[in-house]
């Protein structure tokens, strides 16, 4: 198996692609795919300054490397979310990656900063924890960027994430999800820029590129997961790719090219206002994650909350 443009002997072979490459051209290939997708939904311009939204996972680390590599200024975000043990490793892994590279990183954790965790909201609420844990990350990564003046929020949904999310979707026909499926999303109505720079490329080549470049990162699913429709479409998507290489990309860029903006009139505008808690756009009275907080009260630690305690830890 040779390298597709060297001719020295490959590392990895890409079905769809119907290629190899050795170390030095399949990284080389990684920055270019992420590049691509910069350059076609112009996503960052020159000196902005961009917020990623880390986990401690091979997405979220291998998009960071590849943005600092590309000469992006990136800081870190990341969310503990006080899910056992997996929680504490995943941070080790982002640690590790920060100090050996001098970066900047945020942690707010969601027990000090507001007094619940993913596994207590999920009891207080009675759903899966995912459904907590998400409308809690996407809360913190929002207001992280707003309130650091950061131009936009960058997170690792690679092609895998991103074709079963549309699968997801469209199984179900949800038709306002459908119209914002998109790698970028314009910054409105109060929400901050967010942009997908990894989804031309899949699970196992941020992964494949990760242990290319040396990162160490979480390789343990999270024990919370279960339940998880998406993880139920993903492997029904992988069946397809095996008989079939290339029709994830397919059915998810041919849905980018040809049928997303069919699903813009879908989009819910209506217009909205201010939570009086914590100032964050919302359409209902109090926002939902506010509404997350108080249903959460009494069923984990009591710790004060107010509106401005995000124990935000910096370091260098
Ligand atoms: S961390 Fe949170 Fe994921 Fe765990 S509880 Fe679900 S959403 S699976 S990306
Ligand atoms: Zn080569
Ligand atoms: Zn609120």
């Amino acid at each position: 198996m040779k390298c597709r443009v060297c001719r020295e002997p490959a590392v990895i072979a890409l079905r769809r692609h119907n290629a190899n490459f050795c170390s030095d051209h399949f990284l080389r290939y990684c920055r270019q795919q992420v590049d691509r997708v910069i350059d076609d939904y112009d996503m960052f311009a020159p000196g902005e300054r961009l917020l990623v939204a880390v986990s401690g996972g091979k997405d979220s680390l291998a998009v960071w490397d590849i943005l600092r590599e590309l000469g992006y200024a990136a800081d870190g975000l990341y969310v503990g979310l006080g899910i056992d043990d997996y929680s504490d490793v995943s941070l080790s892994f982002v640690t590790d990656f920060v100090s050996r590279h001098g970066l900047e990183l945020t942690i707010v954790d969601l027990a000090d900063s507001y007094g619940f965790d993913v596994p207590s909201a999920a009891e207080a609420t009675g759903r899966v924890p995912c459904s907590a844990c998400g409308l809690s990350k996407r809360h913190v990564f929002d207001k992280a960027a707003v309130d650091g003046g950061y131009d936009a929020v960058v997170t690792g949904h690679n092609l895998d994430d991103e074709a079963a999310v549309l699968y997801g979707n469209v199984m179900r026909w949800q038709v306002d999800y459908l119209g914002r499926q998109r790698p970028l999303l314009e910054a409105r109505d109060g929400f901050p820029r967010k942009a997908k720079p990894l989804v031309r490329l899949t699970e196992r080549e941020t992964a494949a590129y990760c242990v290319l470049r040396g990162i160490d990162y979480q390789v343990e699913e999270c024990p919370m997961a279960i339940g998880n429709k998406h993880l139920g479409f993903k492997e029904a998507l992988n069946l397809l790719e095996d008989r079939s290489p290339g029709s994830k990309a397919e059915f998810y860029f041919g849905y980018l090219k040809r049928v997303v903006d069919r699903f813009t009139d879908f989009e819910d505008r209506g217009s909205l206002g201010t939570c009086p808690s914590c100032g964050s756009p919302t359409d209902a009275e109090t926002c939902a994650f506010c509404r997350l907080v108080s249903r959460t009260a009494g069923h984990s630690q009591p710790v004060a909350f107010t509106t401005r305690n995000e124990a935000t830890v910096r370091q260098h």
